[in-house]
Order: structure tokens, then C-alpha cells, then sequence
């Protein structure tokens, strides 16, 4: 179910995050027709405590019928450190790239700012109805990109990677990754199942490999270490955020 029922975090934080939660929300609601996720009952709402300081984390999940799991995660630590996360899972049985969002502000400067439309296919390419939509999209110029660490190699061609240094890039990276989602939401609604067996076995893998990747983010795992501890984090980041063996994983059982 929708998880806002506790306090707001948006209304905290750093204000590029806010906007962004608020764009990701009405393009949802608006191109999609979105069902309630069960979140593990414990992992909704989560406080835990970093050095200290405070980490809350809210999280916002959806399902449709092209996506098995729609994830917004608001995250905050003490008064320094902001984080939006969000990642679309789409079902097993559509071929659809995996759109994921990251942005990372330390006291109030946004020096992570990560979003991607990333192939699950074995051959690192996008559907082609994708590539022609962003070809046509002007690619934003920023002042201080920055460069993917090695886990990153499941990233497309269009993932942006910067650090935002002025308010016209925060503009222009939410206006962008608006464009994204748009994008992605028109083409799932347009995409058609898949029946081969051996695409179906795939586009698993492929989802597989995009949460193992995504795992071996040491800077995520470590703020979850320290406020909570090595299994919780583990089992958030299993559960939670990059959860890869959904329960239509059956499709691929004889
Ligand atoms: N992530 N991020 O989501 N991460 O979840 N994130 C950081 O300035 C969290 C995703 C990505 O340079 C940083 O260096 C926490 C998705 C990449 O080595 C911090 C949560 C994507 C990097 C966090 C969270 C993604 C990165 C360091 C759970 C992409 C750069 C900030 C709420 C689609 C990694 C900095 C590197 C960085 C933390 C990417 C602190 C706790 C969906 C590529």
C-alpha cells in the first residue's frame, strides 16, 4: 500500500529531491495505472541510527501491469545527507530496460545526480523502439560529469553521471530524467508480452545481473551497515531495493 502515511520526508529535504519525488509521482499516476505493492510490513518506514546521526527511510511502491515493482525511496541522514533512489522492475514477461534514479545530496550540494533506462538484454543494447525515442533527446551539457565506478558497466550510453554545481543544472538533469520517464512509460504501456521461452530466460538474467551489479555498491551499503548492521543492510539491499527473484519467476518453471 502507499506508504506516506508517515511524516513527509520530501518536505525536509533538499529541494532538487523533493521536485524530483513529486515529477516521478504525477508521471506515474498520470501514464500508468498503478496497484498497491506489499512492502515487507518492517521495511516501509525504517529508522536506524548512523553514528549518531538519524537515517529515515521512506518507501513509496507501486505495481502495474507492465512493472512488478515500482520503488521510490526517500532516505535521509541527520541533517546532511539526502537520497533519492528510485528503480522500476518491470515483469519478467516484457522486455523493457530497467529506469533508475539516484541522487545524492550532502549538505544541501548534489554531488551525485545518476539516472539510466539500462538494457537487460545479453547483448547490452536497448529495444530499438528506446534507442530511436533517445536519439531524438538533445543530451544536457554538464559542468563537472562524473565517471561510473566499475559495477557501473550496466549503465546505457544514455546514463547521466554528474555532480550538479547550479540550479540550472538541477533543472536541466530533472528536466531530462521527466523526458526518461515519460519515455519509458509510453513504450511499457505499448510493449506486448513476451512467450519464448528463451527470451522470457533472458530478460531474467538480464534483471539478475542489473541487481548483482547494483549490490556491489559500496557507498550505499556502507551508510546501511552503519546505521543498522552487515545482515540488515544485506537483506535490504536483497528485499528492498535490487530484490531480483520476483515471484513471476515461476513463468520460468516447466
Ligand atoms: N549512493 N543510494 O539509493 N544507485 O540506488 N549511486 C551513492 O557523491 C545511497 C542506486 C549510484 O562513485 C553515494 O559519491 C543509499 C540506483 C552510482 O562509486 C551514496 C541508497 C542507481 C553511484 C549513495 C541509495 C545508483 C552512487 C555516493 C538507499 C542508478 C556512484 C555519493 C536509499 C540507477 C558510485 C557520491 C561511485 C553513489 C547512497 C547509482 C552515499 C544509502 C538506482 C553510480
Amino acid at each position: 500500500m502507499v506508504q506516506l502515511s508517515q511524516p513527509p520526508l520530501a518536505k525536509k529535504q533538499h529541494p532538487t529531491i523533493a521536485q524530483l519525488a513529486t515529477t516521478i509521482k504525477n508521471i506515474w499516476h498520470k501514464q500508468l495505472m498503478v496497484f498497491p505493492y506489499e512492502t515487507p510490513a518492517d521495511l516501509g518506514y525504517v529508522e536506524g541510527s548512523l553514528e549518531g546521526e538519524q537515517l529515515v527511510i521512506q518507501n513509496l511502491c507501486y505495481q502495474t501491469l507492465q512493472f512488478r515493482k515500482l520503488h521510490l525511496e526517500l532516505a535521509r541522514v541527520g541533517n546532511n545527507l539526502d537520497i533519492l533512489h528510485c528503480v522500476m522492475f518491470p515483469h519478467l514477461c516484457f522486455d523493457l530496460p530497467i529506469f533508475g534514479v539516484d541522487i545524492v545530496a550532502a549538505r544541501g550540494q548534489i554531488t551525485a545526480a545518476i539516472a539510466d533506462l539500462s538494457p537487460v538484454s545479453s547483448d547490452g543494447t536497448l529495444p530499438a523502439s528506446y534507442q530511436h525515442a533517445l536519439a531524438r533527446l538533445p543530451v544536457p551539457q554538464f559542468s563537472s560529469p562524473r565517471v561510473l565506478p566499475e559495477w557501473g558497466s550496466i549503465f546505457s550510453e544514455h546514463c547521466l553521471f554528474v555532480r550538479i554545481e547550479s540550479p540550472e543544472e538541477a533543472a536541466s538533469f530533472l528536466n531530462q530524467v521527466a523526458k526518461y520517464l515519460s519515455i519509458h512509460c509510453q513504450l511499457a504501456c505499448e510493449s506486448t508480452r513476451v512467450e519464448d521461452r528463451a527470451a522470457l530466460a533472458s530478460i531474467w538474467a538480464g534483471q539478475k545481473h542489473y541487481c548483482q551489479q547494483q549490490q556491489k555498491n559500496d557507498k550505499t551499503r556502507r551508510i546501511l551497515e552503519r546505521a543498522f548492521d552487515k545482515e540488515w543492510a544485506q537483506r535490504y539491499l536483497e528485499t528492498m531495493l535490487f530484490d531480483c527473484v520476483s515471484s513471476d519467476s515461476n513463468i520460468l518453471v516447466p
